[in-house]
């Protein structure tokens, strides 16, 4: 039985369809929907623009002469500290043309690369971080920071005169900038390039130490023996050398035996390279713990990196006074006769007065002259078992220097027994002697 299925005309809502289609016709709809998606296209605009903001950072290489300051033999030197004074001041005087005048937390940071002789005086070579949005041209940034620049030149007092048709500005990208600062030590960034800023986050305090973030101690090795594992922290001051404390290698000097690695976790390292030769102070003494430095050469060099960096050496004279504020690092136990620790932490401490330190109820003279101590007389943030030969370091204006190799101390973190160190600046020539570092 089959009936074909039949409406009659009257059973259409005849009027009300027509007024639809005739309403939604192709083009009424396709100009809604281009509406509708204009609207949401401009509120998503809007909010990315003020919450969001898509910021990327702009390297830029800057040249220019100075006229009132005569070049300085050391100016050659990178270490020395007529270079490190001079690039100092520049360095805070670019930050005052470009701080509040460019809009907010545009300028990130600059870096003198090279002092060099000119008939007008000295000739500056140095690198600008700027962060603008992404959708920015490189060209258009260039103009603007070159306005910047001449107009607050002309408004602002300044204590070098800078001769304004020698300025130039050229654009460089991330992996230049990267070579250009290898030139220089102790400077650390981010994996995004961001330089770190010097004193970060306090919220990852574990015990008195913080896990670090990567890159924030590129100079940190862990030494470890094969077959044993971690021994003793170290620090890279070049492509192939490390340096440590003596006592690390009372058990083995065999280089063979022992390999290096970078980053801020033991398991997996970043970088790893087996050691070469090691050289143990001559008069490394383990009863008095005097001397108590050594060097590691890696067979094959490092390349420096975020994750992998030297730190730099301090001039002879470089005395820190007491309560200084210095970091300890290490991947050490975090409690006295705890176990080896597979995150690199770190832990600020202060710098204690060989006189304090030498105090009948405190080391009683045991702190020669070859030796500084760190800490708390407190106590409670200290260095321990497995942190021996790693670094303690000192921030100047961003660029990091190695004051102290872990050494030795009375526990870990007891009141009046701080962290004893070998004082670095007294071994600075033994160092070059060894190294040509
Ligand atoms: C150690 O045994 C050790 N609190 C290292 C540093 C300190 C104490 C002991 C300093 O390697």
């Amino acid at each position: 039985y089959h009936r074909p299925v039949e409406f009659s005309e009257a059973e259409y809502p005849q009027t009300e369809y027509e007024r639809r289609q005739q309403f939604w016709d192709p083009i009424r709809l396709s100009l809604f929907t281009l509406v509708i998606a204009a609207i949401i296209g401009i509120a998503i605009g809007i909010v990315t623009h003020f919450v969001v903001e898509d910021d990327r950072s702009f390297y830029y290489l800057a040249s220019f002469k100075v006229t009132n300051i005569k070049y300085k033999e050391n100016y050659g030197v990178k270490s020395s500290r007529e270079f490190i004074e001079r690039s100092h001041q520049i360095e805070r005087m670019m930050s005052r043309i470009f701080r509040r005048s460019s809009g907010v937390g545009r300028f990130v940071t600059s870096h003198v690369i090279r002092l060099s002789p000119d008939k007008q005086g000295l000739s500056v070579l140095m690198v600008l971080t700027f962060r603008y949005p992404a959708t920015d041209s490189t060209e258009q940034i260039r103009k603007k920071i070159e306005r910047i620049f001449y107009q607050n030149l002309k408004i602002k007092q300044l204590p070098l005169t800078i001769n304004k048709p020698s300025f130039s500005l050229t654009a460089i990208d991330g992996k230049k900038m990267r070579n250009l600062l290898n030139s220089r030590c102790g400077i650390r960034m981010t994996s995004s390039n961001m330089p770190l800023p010097a004193f970060s986050s306090t919220e990852r305090i574990v015990q008195g130490r913080e896990t670090a973030m990567e890159g924030e101690w590129p100079w940190q090795a862990s030494l470890q023996l094969l077959g044993a594992g971690h021994q003793c922290g170290a620090s890279l001051i070049s492509n192939t050398w490390l340096l440590t404390a003596a006592h690390c290698f009372r058990k083995n000097k065999d280089p063979s035996q022992w390999i290096a690695t970078f980053g801020t976790t033991i398991t997996p390292p970043a970088v790893k390279r087996s050691v070469g030769k090691i050289i143990v102070h001559e008069n490394y003494h383990r009863e008095t713990n005097e001397n108590d430095i050594a060097l590691a050469q890696l067979t094959t060099r490092v390349e420096f990196s975020n994750i992998v960096q030297r730190v730099c050496l301090p001039d002879p004279s470089t005395n820190l006074p007491p309560k200084t504020s210095v970091f300890v690092t290490g991947f050490g136990s975090i409690v006295d006769d705890g176990p080896t620790q597979n995150k690199l932490r770190q832990a600020q401490v202060e710098i204690i007065s060989t006189d304090v330190c030498n105090r009948k109820d405190v080391y009683d003279g045991l702190i020669t002259p070859g030796m500084l101590c760190a800490g708390f007389m407190e106590g409670k943030v200290d260095a321990c078992k497995g942190d021996s030969g790693g670094p303690l370091v000192y921030d100047n204006h961003d660029i990091w220097y190695i004051v102290g190799i872990v050494s030795w101390g009375q526990s870990c973190a007891l009141p009046k027994k701080p962290g004893v160190y070998t004082k670095v600046t007294k071994y600075r020539d033994w160092i070059t002697s060894k190294t040509g570092i």
